[in-house]
């Protein structure tokens, strides 16, 4: 009912008794956006979907978030049994704007406790990041106040242990009059380790799951350091733009433990928004590192007289990780016959 109180003084006295219901409808259907990510889950096949959908208008944005076991694939032919938010490594990419009202119910589907933090939100940690046991859930709303990347994650103790499973999203909030510049192309990245023992020869000869290695953990020794939950998955996917686009790229570092030295070969950035906000903006940058637990915003131009047709390898630049599986492609235009040697 607040819904419609917002909008009885803007419409009363010019519409007929059965146009205001019917405008009343069509304007609340703009004012609430609901996804419920049970029913809506992030494609991952051939790779997970690096594109960021345009932000929503509704200035009320309702999520229904469930935390559920899955296997998933962290490199090619290595399976693990991981932890999720929505089913997938990332979890759901959720994108709002500054002054949005975010509305949030998280399920606890899995056989032990969890629960969630947005780093994103200005809120008592005690009451919207409480533990989450099995069958129950924990509801709880904010205002997004800062623009930026921001991670969301689950905070239960040993906090490294969900982190190595894969409790983690990204939450992307725009400023609200947008970031200055219109980007062509926006895609989302999420950086992170694995820690997982391979798998061994079953007994009729199929190879198990990988296994999570606490040990490799404490002393940092990842396996699989990965842009969204999938070693090298952007090599053979490539993220693909046209020659002169403009492209936003909002990384999100979730660790656990690792920094990410972002870097396009090929390219510079024209800007970098370390901390989200628009007025802050670093020119001209080679490599911008981003905390575990931070995130960043990179724009640059794959304009024709410089960086234009061709290949360009996204990395962290410190290289014992890219060559862990945290390296992919961003495909310009169609270049011919294009391969990268490295
Ligand atoms: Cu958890």
């Amino acid at each position: 009912m607040r819904i419609n109180k917002v909008f009885l003084p803007a419409i009363a006295g010019v519409v007929a008794v059965g146009g205001f219901l019917a405008v009343t409808a069509a304007r609340h259907a703009e004012r609430v956006m609901r996804v419920d990510f049970d029913k809506v889950v992030r494609v991952t096949s051939p790779a997970y979907d690096a594109r960021l959908a345009p932000v929503v208008d509704a200035p009320i944005k309702e999520f229904r978030i469930p935390i559920k076991d899955a296997t998933l694939e962290i490199a090619k032919g290595v399976t693990y049994q991981g932890w999720t938010f929505g089913g997938t490594v990332p979890g759901p990419v959720i994108h709002v704007r500054v002054g949005d009202l975010v509305r949030v119910t998280v399920i606890n589907n899995s056989p032990m406790p969890h629960s969630i933090d947005f780093h994103a939100a200005r809120i008592p940690a005690n009451k919207a990041y409480r533990m989450i046991m099995p069958k129950d859930s924990v509801q709880f709303e904010f205002v997004a106040k800062d623009a930026g990347a921001f991670m969301v994650h689950c905070g239960t103790p040993p906090v490294t242990m969900h982190l190595m499973q894969g409790m983690y999203f990204p939450f992307i909030v725009d400023p609200k009059n947008g970031w200055g510049t219109r980007a062509d192309k926006e895609f989302v990245l999420v950086q992170s380790e694995f820690y997982a023992k391979p798998g061994e020869t079953g007994k009729v000869g199929v190879l198990l799951p990988a296994t999570p290695d606490w040990n490799a953990e404490q002393t940092k020794n990842a396996s699989q350091v990965v842009f969204n939950g999938r070693a090298f998955q952007y090599k053979e996917n490539t993220l693909k733009v046209d020659v002169g686009d403009r492209v936003r790229i909002f990384v999100v570092n979730a660790g656990p433990n690792f920094e990410s030295d972002f870097h396009i070969v090929g390219a510079i950035f024209d800007r970098v928004y370390p901390d989200g906000n628009p007025s802050h903006a670093l020119e001209d940058v080679q490599t911008y590192h981003v905390p575990a637990g931070g995130g960043a915003v990179f724009e640059t131009v794959f304009a024709k007289d410089g960086s234009g047709e061709g290949l360009y390898p996204f990395v962290t630049h410190s290289f014992a990780d890219a060559e862990k599986g945290a390296v992919g492609i961003i495909q310009v235009g169609e270049p011919k016959n294009a391969h990268m040697d490295h």
